[in-house]
């Protein structure tokens, strides 16, 4: 196991913006460190202000170059950024995040722009468990911005909505992918929409679909999700979908839907570390599974009288 870490001088060092005091917390994160509850408690009281911005769509419809494009954008505008880069796929940082790397390789010497991947298969919690803490520290690190990546495919398209205030969906032109995005409940989502590639055949048309399929959700909304073209290789359209993201922030703000997604996404956090925790537990020997087990086979136990017995070992009914 790692070292303890003083955690109210790595907070207080990663508050002053030293970006090594960051990416140590966020180590602990990833890590699944003993020291997450103490490093939750520490920095609690300065959370809250960080716009978390989800960037989801396809492999390769250019999410680390619009992510890039977007950050030079937002430090324009004078704004902390940070990016985390999720890999609910590999235990490992590196790998497929290495050509992303060099896509960022433009803000390396930026102190007011934080870059981090994080693996989150080794963590109990998976990405809801992890994501949540990482922000939480990016968040109290005085970051005004965050933007989220995955990498990889699958369900962690649509997952890292979970996490996020703004989702930005990406698509390209094609109709394939305007399929694809309605089979992936990518459209549901989506709270900016962006055709990327748009130096490429059919952006118009693309557009013209989504726009189409964005009236047909079915929830009510009262924010129509803005649909933008860019180019994000030579930061075409990237000002419009800062103001896109920027905007919905503000509705979030004034309609009250900021607290109701944070409060849902602090349930899904709770729920996910809870669940954690139990697992841990039956993880751990002596849980007295197997004394339980022996029992069910012999027929002296049934198995639902046993799981109740294992989730609360001291109950009334043993
Ligand atoms: N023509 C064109 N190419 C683009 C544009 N944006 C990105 N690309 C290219 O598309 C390829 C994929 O871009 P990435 O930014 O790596 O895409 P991604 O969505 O992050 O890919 P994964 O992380 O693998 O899912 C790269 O070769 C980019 O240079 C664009 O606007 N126009
Ligand atoms: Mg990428």
């Amino acid at each position: 196991m790692a070292r303890a870490i003083d955690i109210p001088d790595v907070v207080a060092r990663a508050r002053s913006g030293e970006p090594a005091a960051v990416a140590r917390l966020i180590s602990l994160v990833e890590d699944d460190s003993p020291q997450l509850p103490e490093l939750s408690k520490a920095i609690a009281g300065f959370t809250g202000n960080a716009h978390v911005v989800g960037l989801t769509g396809a492999p390769g419809v250019g999410k680390s170059t619009s992510t890039s494009a977007l950050v030079a954008e937002l430090r324009r505008r004078g704004q902390r950024v940070a990016v985390l880069a999720i890999d609910p796929s590999s235990p490992f940082s590196g790998g497929a995040l290495l050509g992303d790397r060099i896509r960022m390789s433009e803000h390396d010497t930026d102190p007011d722009v934080f870059i981090r991947s994080m693996a989150s298969r080794g963590h109990l919690g998976g990405l809801a468990g992890a994501a949540p803490q990482a922000l939480r520290v990016l968040d109290a690190a005085g970051c005004d911005v965050i933007l989220v990546e995955t990498v990889g495919v699958g369900q962690s398209e649509v997952e890292v909505a979970s996490v996020a205030d703004t989702t930005v969906v990406l698509l390209a032109p094609g109709m394939g992918d305007g399929i694809q995005a309605a089979k992936a409940g990518i459209l549901e989502i989506g709270d900016v929409f962006v055709i990327n590639k748009a130096d490429r055949d059919g952006a118009n048309t693309t557009r013209r679909d989504v726009r189409n399929m964005i009236g047909m959700r079915t929830a009510d909304h009262d924010w129509t999700p803005p649909v933008v073209l860019t180019v994000a290789t030579k930061g075409e359209g990237t000002a419009e979908v800062a103001d896109a993201i920027a905007e919905h922030g503000d509705h979030l703000r004034t309609s009250g839907e900021l607290t109701q997604r944070r409060v849902a996404r602090a349930g899904r956090e709770i729920e996910a570390l809870a669940l954690a925790s139990v697992q841990r537990r039956f993880d751990q020997v002596g849980t007295g599974v197997q004394e339980l087990a022996a029992k069910v086979e012999a027929g002296t136990l049934d198995p639902f009288a046993a799981a109740a017995r294992l989730l609360n070992p001291s109950g009334s009914d043993s």
